[in-house]
C-alpha cells in the first residue's frame, strides 16, 4: 500500500544501529529507539531537525515521528550531540 507507515527500529547500545535511516519522501515515518545497554552516554536522544528530545529508559521503546514532507538529510544524536545518526529522506 502507498501510505503504509515507515517505521525503522534503531538499537541504542553504545552507538546507533543502524546510524543511517532512509525514508521515502511524503510517506508517514517514525524511528523507534530501543536502548539495550547503558554503555556510553546515550540515555537521551534528540533531534533538533524534528524538535524531539526524549530520555531512553533501558529496554523501552521511544518513538520519534519523522516529517518526510521535505527531501534531505537530517540528524539525531545523544543528549550531548556527540554520538550521531543520520536520517535521509528521498
Ligand atoms: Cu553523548
Amino acid at each position: 500500500m502507498q501510505n503504509d507507515k515507515q517505521v525503522v527500529t534503531v538499537t541504542v547500545n553504545g552507538g546507533y544501529q543502524p546510524n543511517v535511516v532512509t525514508f521515502k519522501q511524503g510517506q508517514p515515518a517514525a524511528i523507534k529507539f530501543i536502548r539495550t545497554s547503558d554503555q556510553g552516554c546515550l540515555g537521551t536522544v534528540q533531534s533538533n531537525d524534528f524538535n524531539f528530545k526524549r530520555a531512553l529508559p533501558l529496554n523501552e521503546a521511544e518513538t520519534m515521528p519523522v516529517d518526510t514532507s521535505k527531501a534531505g538529510e537530517y540528524g539525531f544524536s545523544c543528549g550531548m550531540d556527540m554520538v550521531k545518526g543520520r536520517i535521509v529522506i528521498q
